[in-house]
């Protein structure tokens, strides 16, 4: 153990190899974490524990998944999802922060229920455009709620689900209690903020080493390679993978690699809604919002519901976060009413053949052309392939062989 570690530290890690169960080991190497501090002479330890600690967390829910398989139960914070899935999350230590009004002012299901606590989710549907986004007011999250505290399990198991979350913040009181709380709480349970996924894949292999591949012209500027190179195999070693190819495509950080390794990493949208805006003060207090946030959280929107101020587009805003297009199919000069939605984060753009695909493989099997319909064009009607770019709000025909 390196001499940088303060004695408090070094004694909770002594207590780590001393213990015997599992989800002891676990406690204490967390603990162990979260007493070194965090600067370049202590990286490398702080990684190889942290992939120490994925695996025995793995280990671990393995365990619970073989016990759990006989007797299952459907939990009441379950949700199945409609449509586009926006769950709406709170801190508990700040109750009241408007969740219910703001799922009532958009889809007019919870009149009733506001200023009353929610102890279960409540759901609504709101449309835009004939789109249908689910919204769900989850019940808020308390300290510990990554431990199991207040259904804090179930709670989070379902943002893991969700395609958007909205963080409730309530603008007349302190904002960084209730943002840190909710930071600390999903990123202990493994939910990453507006990142990307990393860019590397981790294949493990039959030859008997691990090897690090960097592919792009980016990863191949990141500096000190070579050291990074030791220190991913150190931390892979770590992770129980003993042969493997780590293919790298841009910048990375031993967190990601870690990441990659732990199964239970999601990667969630979150937008952040500053409630209460008209009390006073609170103008000032959500400019301070915008400043200390928007690096993690490029969408920030203050709102009130006393005074009805929210924003109309607010489907459109979502849609443009998620990168979600929509596109209109067409069959015999008949334009579906409902837009089907494609993902262009999977692969940067949403061709013909996606579209096809989506509505039935047949589609796409027996594919003669497309006629692509799109407004503000000069030639606004065009015969294309299956590889023709589509754009948001395109009308598309299929035409089959
Ligand atoms: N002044 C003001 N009060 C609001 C606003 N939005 C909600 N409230 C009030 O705040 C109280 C709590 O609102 P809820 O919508 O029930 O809050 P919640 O987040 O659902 O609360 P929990 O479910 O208990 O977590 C109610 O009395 C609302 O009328 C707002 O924009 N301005
Ligand atoms: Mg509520």
């Amino acid at each position: 153990m390196s001499s940088n570690l303060p004695p408090l530290a070094r004694a909770k890690y002594q207590e780590y190899l001393d213990a015997g169960a599992l989800e002891e080991r676990i406690k204490k190497l967390e603990e162990f974490l979260s007493l070194v501090p965090k600067h370049k002479a202590t990286e490398k330890i702080v990684a190889l524990n942290k992939s120490r600690l994925a695996k025995m967390k793995r280990e671990f829910e393995d365990r619970k998944q073989k016990q759990k398989t006989t007797q299952k139960i459907i939990s009441p914070f379950s949700i199945k999802k409609e449509g586009i899935q926006v769950i709406l999350i709170s801190n508990f230590q700040t109750p009241g922060v408007g969740k219910t009004s703001l799922l009532n002012y958009l889809t007019g299901a919870a009149e009733d229920k506001i200023g009353k606590f929610t102890a279960l989710p409540e759901i609504g549907i709101y449309q835009y455009q004939k789109i249908r986004f689910q919204i769900v007011e989850m019940p808020s999250i308390m300290e510990g709620a990554s431990d199991g505290v207040g259904n804090g399990k179930e709670i989070l198991s379902q943002l893991r689900a969700a395609d958007l979350l909205c963080f409730c913040i309530d603008l007349s009181r302190n904002i960084e209690e209730q943002m840190d709380l909710l930071v600390y709480e999903l990123s202990r349970a493994d939910i990453r903020i507006n990142q990307s996924p990393p860019p590397l894949t981790i294949e493990k292999t039959g030859a008997n080493k691990i090897q690090v591949l960097y592919l792009t012209k980016e990863a191949k500027d990141i500096n000190r390679m070579e050291e990074l190179t030791e220190e991913i195999k150190e931390v892979v070693y770590a992770n129980g993978v003993r042969n493997g190819i780590i293919k790298i495509y841009g910048e990375i950080t031993l967190d990601n690699i870690i990441d990659v390794l732990t199964p239970s990493v999601v990667y969630k949208k979150v937008i952040i809604l500053g409630t209460k805006g008209d009390l006073s003060h609170t103008q000032e207090v959500f400019e301070n919002l915008k400043k200390s946030y928007t690096d993690k959280f490029p969408i920030i929107l203050g709102t009130s519901f006393q005074k009805e101020n929210f924003p109309k587009e607010f489907g459109e805003i979502i849609l443009k976060f998620l990168k979600k297009i929509r596109i209109y199919t067409m069959s015999g000069g008949i334009v579906a009413q409902q837009p089907l939605i494609m993902d262009l984060s999977v692969n940067l753009s949403v061709r013909v053949k996606d579209v096809a695909i989506k509505i039935h493989r047949s589609f796409y099997e027996s594919f003669d052309h497309a006629i692509v319909i799109r407004e503000g064009e000069r030639q606004k009607r065009k015969k294309v392939g299956l590889d023709y770019i589509l754009k948001d709000n395109d009308i598309v025909e299929i035409h089959i062989t």
